[in-house]
């Protein structure tokens, strides 16, 4: 195989018109201040000093760039007739709808249709335009291809595999992982070793319990010989070129963690759909992973083409490559991560705020198919091991910014009693010893445009009834008139929903209709005001949550004091209004 792919380059280069090599880098984001200048291309290696050793053909190799290999033997493929050839749709007449259904829970896609596709069908080369001819080096590195699966469709794993093997050339491709996430299904086992048994570069890793991908992962990873770990889903199909143009970005820089761009195949018809272009990775509070078009003015201002790689704030997760020794310099994933969920955000952070960027390459593109659920049963509850994986990289990467993290729908999560997130020291040490960036860091240079205001509202709390603003003074809070210059009056709405000032929070007395101050603290349920914070409302209550839901903190006219009433909304001493608003 090595041969075979030396001679293939050798090949390229006779063909390669432009030497020179195209490759451009973009910086849509501010230039990054953790990085020395001249470090984004490798030093070239001087032919001379292979000459003296006699190695010629490494000189060569080394010094010279090709175009990308297309290696589109799948372009011709054995059966041009077969169903879903050339990455079409099929629709299947409606009396086989029983049999579609039948099968659908096997994979959450249908199963029955993709059993009847050739598993090395083509599809089409979807790459822009210039992709064809862009130059790469000629001695990239080389990579492990990972797949790890648990419960995998046959016909789909067999389709990622052959899309590998049929489209990446193969002196770059060292082997392929299969890592089996201790799969249940009998196929999987012995029919799964003898198919795959043909082909030298395929090995089958088996775990001897369930680890969830994370831990999956990392096992293929223990035992990769790449220079290059490049992991994907296990129901997938690489395009025509995909593997060179990834790579060619750590070549060019090891700290880069380039990623396909992830088409779409259609779960219900299994036709390979084009995406849009200029396409990022992004993320919403809490930590919700989505897909986000760079807008116009951005791609003017940076000069974009469409295939020039995009930087992402965060990755999808489940493809893309990374230089195995930086892998293991940034300590690979958080292990304490369970089954599925919050890996992506947390490689993504530790990436980005220790020294390395996230980059989709246009020239580089996968299909996946998309399910609308997991077709695997989790260990423990789904949601509850998502949130759990979260809270973990919440707490290892947000700093003060976790509590938009919490305070979006996850304060439960704050009670360690109810939800063990279990320990994160090493984490927290890692983050220390690779000197990262904090996440402030992190939200000003990679994701400025990630509204994440600290709390939800600040400044003097005045109350309409009053017209007076809310006072600490020596422990206790009354009123006075309102006066921005004085500390004792400001106060702030945070993500915890608590009502703070410094380290005290306004705690309601339930028993005695009266209020008190304690140090705050995000658990605590008791502590939590709900109050619509808008800048559109001018003025709202602020609920009691914990006491009632009908239960109003109250500004006492008799003796300006505070106290809960009934909520009631004609009682303008129940309606509080902040002096800056930051959330809708
Ligand atoms: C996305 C990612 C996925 C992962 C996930 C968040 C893409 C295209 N996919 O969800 O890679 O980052 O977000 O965690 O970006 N698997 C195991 N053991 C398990 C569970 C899953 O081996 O316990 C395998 C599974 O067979 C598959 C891969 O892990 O090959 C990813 O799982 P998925 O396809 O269910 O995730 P997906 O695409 O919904
Ligand atoms: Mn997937």
């Amino acid at each position: 195989h090595l041969e075979q792919g030396v001679a293939e380059v050798k090949l390229a280069i006779n063909e390669t018109k432009s030497i020179k090599s195209e490759s451009k880098d973009i910086l849509p984001f501010k230039a990054n201040s953790h990085q020395e200048p001249n470090k984004e291309q490798k030093e070239p290696l001087k032919p001379t000093a292979d000459l003296r050793m006699g190695n010629l053909a490494t000189a060569v190799r080394k010094s010279g760039v090709h175009k990308v290999l297309s290696l589109d033997v799948t372009h011709a493929p054995r059966d041009p007739n077969a169903v879903g050839q050339f990455g079409r749709g099929v629709i299947l007449p409606s009396s086989e709808d029983g049999e579609v259904r039948k099968r659908w829970d096997e994979g959450h896609f249908n199963v029955y249709l993709s059993d009847q596709i050739p598993v090395d069908r083509a599809i089409p080369d979807t790459r822009p335009e210039v992709c064809s001819q862009a130059v790469v080096h000629d001695d990239l590195p080389s990579t492990s291809v990972i797949f790890c699966f648990v419960d995998e469709v046959w016909s789909t794993l067999l389709r990622s595999v052959h899309s590998v093997l049929n489209r990446s050339p193969p002196h770059l491709l060292k082997e392929i992982i299969l890592v089996d996430d201790f799969s249940t299904k009998d196929y999987l086992k012995e029919p799964l070793d003898k198919y795959m048994s043909q082909f030298p570069k395929v090995r089958i890793v088996r775990l001897k319990e369930r680890q969830g991908l994370i831990r999956a992962r990392l096992a293929g990873a223990a035992v990769a010989k790449g220079e290059v770990l490049t992991f994907l889903d296990s129901h997938v199909e690489c395009n025509v070129g995909w593997l060179e143009p990834l790579l060619e970005r750590i070549y060019l820089d090891r700290r880069k963690v380039p990623c396909p761009v992830i088409e779409v195949i259609n779960d219900k018809d299994m036709s390979y759909m084009l995406i849009d272009n200029f396409q990022r990775g992004i993320f919403k509070w809490p930590l919700v992973f989505g897909w986000n078009a760079l807008s116009e003015d951005y791609i003017r201002k940076h000069n974009m083409t469409v295939s020039d790689p995009i930087r992402c704030p965060v990755m999808a997760g489940g493809l893309f490559s990374i230089d195995k020794n930086y892998f293991y310099e940034l300590g690979t994933y958080d292990s304490g991560l369970d089954v599925w969920g919050g890996e992506n955000m947390e490689i993504s952070f530790k990436i980005w705020m220790c020294g390395g960027e996230i980059e989709i390459i246009p020239c580089s593109r996968v299909g996946h198919i998309f399910r609308g659920q997991n077709p695997y049963s989790f260990p423990k509850d789904r949601q509850k091991t998502v949130e759990r994986n979260l809270a973990r990289v919440a707490e290892v990467w947000l700093d003060e910014y976790k509590d938009l993290f919490y305070g979006h729908g996850y304060h439960h999560l704050l009670d360690r009693s109810v939800i063990d997130i279990g320990n994160l020291t090493e984490q927290i040490e890692l983050r220390q010893k690779l000197k990262c960036k904090n996440f402030k860091w992190y939200l000003e240079n990679v994701y400025p445009e990630l509204d994440a205001p600290l709390v939800k509202a600040e400044g003097l709390v005045f109350n309409q009834g009053l017209r007076k603003c809310l006072t600490m003074f020596k422990g206790s809070l009354s009123f006075e008139t309102c006066d921005l210059n004085k500390q004792s009056q400001h106060f702030s709405y945070t993500w915890m929903r608590h009502i703070r000032q410094g380290d005290l929070c306004i705690a309601p007395q339930p028993n005695v209709n009266s209020l008190s101050l304690v140090s705050c603290d995000g658990a605590k349920p008791e502590l939590r005001w709900f109050h619509r914070s808008s800048k559109s409302t001018v003025v709202d209550h602020f609920i009691a949550e914990f006491v009632s839901h009908h239960t109003c903190l109250e500004a006492e006219s008799r003796d300006d004091s505070l106290r809960l009433s009934p909520c009631d909304s004609n009682n303008s001493f129940q309606k509080w209004q902040f002096t800056h608003y930051y959330v809708q």
